[in-house]
């Protein structure tokens, strides 16, 4: 699938529709979800043009993969749910509905966010 450089994250990055950051550096960006699901429920997205994560972990360099993932913990750490716990979930394509086609975590916690599986 191809880069839609219009899809709402893109033009997040761009500065064209605004967002409530919670952290930033030269290889990820970090923002509050519009439709929170937890008391803490963040999206971490890379600032490169990847799809979905397959297209990330195929193509990212690997210092835009440390930065994303090392990003998550620092987030976790500042909004001080280490203890507590969170989840991290990565929803790609159609079986996991995907929406946005710009790769992004989901960083979920500040409650008890129940069995992911059973
Ligand atoms: P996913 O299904 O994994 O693609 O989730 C996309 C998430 O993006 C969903 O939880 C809602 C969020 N979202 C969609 N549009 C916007 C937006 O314009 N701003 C923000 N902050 N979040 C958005």
């Amino acid at each position: 699938m191809a880069y839609d450089q219009n899809n709402i994250f893109a033009k997040i990055l761009r500065g064209e529709i605004p967002c409530e950051k919670v952290f930033e550096n030269e290889h990820v960006l970090a923002f509050n979800d519009i439709a929170r699901k937890a008391p803490v429920h963040i999206l971490i997205i890379p600032k490169g043009a990847y799809v979905s994560s397959a297209d990330f972990y195929e193509k990212a360099s690997a210092d835009e993969i440390v930065a994303l993932n090392r990003a998550i913990g620092e987030i976790a750490k500042e909004k001080g749910i280490v203890e507590s716990g969170y989840r991290v979930i990565s929803n790609h394509a159609a079986h996991a509905h995907q929406e946005v086609p710009h790769y992004h975590v989901h960083l979920l916690g500040g409650a008890d966010l129940g069995a992911c599986f059973n």
